[in-house]
């Protein structure tokens, strides 16, 4: 039987082997739900960067240059960490170059895996369909914050639990904690998310509707994977 786990941050990577199996990297507020809302609306490739100077240099190379730093778009870069700014016609067949403080560095973090997907609530239904009908067993990778467990990737990894529950047997407690979270949380994750550490953040930046729009399912029916280091669907 294909099990499912959770690293509940990026520094737990080491724990976990992860050369037979699917990684699916969270980070919902907001570096994944901004890729997936990217590719949603015709980005050609994401590459991600865990370092900031090497996805700077990307604009030289006719590049889109990404993502944030504590939450604050990098000056000098092209576009910030909304999802908002990934909705426009000008983005449609551009190359991305992205790096953001905890969602690039997950990704970096899954490079040995057999393969990488992107998750966030957007494309939920399209993550679980792929796990559901792969063959390989299952990790969810959350970004976290700078190495802490954070409330929102942790929720997320409890809801593709809770949906593969009858076809993916978890492989120790997390996957067990996480469901039973989301299970408390999902009739209003919102609220639930009200006293969480990024919210507050956030809420500091003042990008409240960003909060809201990354919680909302199914928006999208797009699974980013990475090939030789670039995202692509
Ligand atoms: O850390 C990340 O990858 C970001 O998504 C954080 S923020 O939402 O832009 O603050």
């Amino acid at each position: 039987m294909k099990t499912i786990d959770i690293c509940l941050s990026p520094e737990l990577m080491h724990l976990y082997d992860v050369k037979d199996r699917t990684v699916v990297v969270v980070d919902i507020l907001r570096a994944t739900s901004c890729m997936v809302t990217a590719f949603a609306h015709g980005v050609h490739s994401i590459t991600p960067f865990a370092d900031l100077e090497q996805c700077r240099v990307m604009h030289e190379k006719g590049y889109i240059t990404s993502g944030e730093r504590n939450g604050e778009k990098v000056p000098g870069f092209d576009k910030g960490n909304s999802p908002f700014e990934y909705m426009n016609d000008e983005i449609k067949g551009q190359r991305l170059a992205f790096t953001t403080t905890n969602g690039t560095q997950a990704i970096e973090k899954a490079k040995g895996a057999r393969e990488v997907i992107i998750g966030s609530f957007l494309n939920l239904s399209t993550v679980v369909k792929y796990l559901l009908l792969g063959e390989n067993s299952v990790l969810v990778v959350c970004a976290g914050w700078k190495g802490r467990v954070n409330l929102e990737d942790t929720l997320f990894a409890g809801a593709v639990v809770e949906k593969l529950k009858d076809y993916l047997g978890p492989d120790c407690d997390a996957p067990l904690a996480a469901r039973h979270l989301y299970t408390l949380a999902k009739d209003n994750l919102a609220a639930f998310l009200g006293e969480s550490s990024h919210v507050k953040r956030l809420n500091r930046l003042n990008i409240y509707r960003d909060f809201e729009f990354c919680l909302k399912h199914n928006e999208y029916a797009v699974l980013p994977r990475l090939r030789n280091g670039v995202l692509v669907v």
